[in-house]
């Protein structure tokens, strides 16, 4: 009946995570994305080294649901750390591109669309195959901003409410895809909008640059 999640060893930047906090909206254009997220991005050590441990089978190996090894177009599919796969009511997986130079969906272009086909058709395919859960009862989307800058895309029940589904959070691999047919660069050019925790250096960025 009860559910908990324990973390340790707890960073500040963990409690910080779990503490009740302020959050305020963002609504990000291109322009703030180079002049303001990005350089943010690139001055922090957000540590994506889990992420190439997998991809490079020294973790979680045992874990994996299917793998397509293209360099360009491939990506590996494990359950998210979140889901102890006891139960499918809570289904949560996650698909990591193999490519290492795509950050978050502010990069993708139309050349990203075999992959990211691929993604969305064999990720069904599997979960279906190992277990029995179709795609029309599947939630499948990206962050944004995502925790981590290496494109994953998540796979949830649809009948859970997983944290950061939310519509300020979550985009529709589907509608993603259609984006990019209807524009190539349709991620360079719309604002986006998200949520920011009042501690969150990021925010700060923006305050400072007025565009909050
Ligand atoms: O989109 P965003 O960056 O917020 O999501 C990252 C997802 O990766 C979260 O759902 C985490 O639970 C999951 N995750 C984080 N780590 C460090 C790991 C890990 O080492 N293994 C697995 N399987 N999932 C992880």
């Amino acid at each position: 009946e009860i559910k908990a999640t324990v973390v340790y060893p707890a960073t500040e930047k963990h409690l910080q995570k779990y503490l009740r906090q302020e959050v305020h909206l963002v609504r990000e254009t291109w322009e703030d994305y180079k002049n303001i997220t990005l350089p943010f991005i690139q001055s922090q050590s957000f540590s994506i080294q889990w992420v190439y441990n997998i991809l490079e089978k020294k973790a979680e190996a045992d874990r994996i649901i299917h793998e397509n090894p293209d360099p360009c177009n491939g990506f590996v599919l494990v359950p998210d750390f979140k889901w102890n796969q006891n139960q499918l009511e809570d289904l949560y997986l996650i698909a990591l591109i193999q490519r290492r130079d795509v950050k978050s969906l502010r990069d993708l272009r139309a050349e990203h669309l075999p992959l990211l086909r691929n993604v969305l058709q064999e990720g069904k395919e599997a979960i279906a195959k190992r277990f029995g859960v179709p795609g029309s009862q599947l939630r499948i989307y990206l962050h944004y901003q995502p925790s981590y800058y290496h494109l994953h895309v998540h796979f949830t029940a649809l009948g859970y409410d997983a944290p950061g589904s939310s519509a300020e959070r979550a985009h529709l691999l589907e509608d993603v895809i259609d984006n990019l047919l209807l524009d190539a660069e349709y991620y360079q050019k719309r604002a986006l909008t998200f949520a920011l925790r009042a501690d969150e250096p990021l925010l700060k960025k923006f305050q400072e640059a007025g565009r909050v």
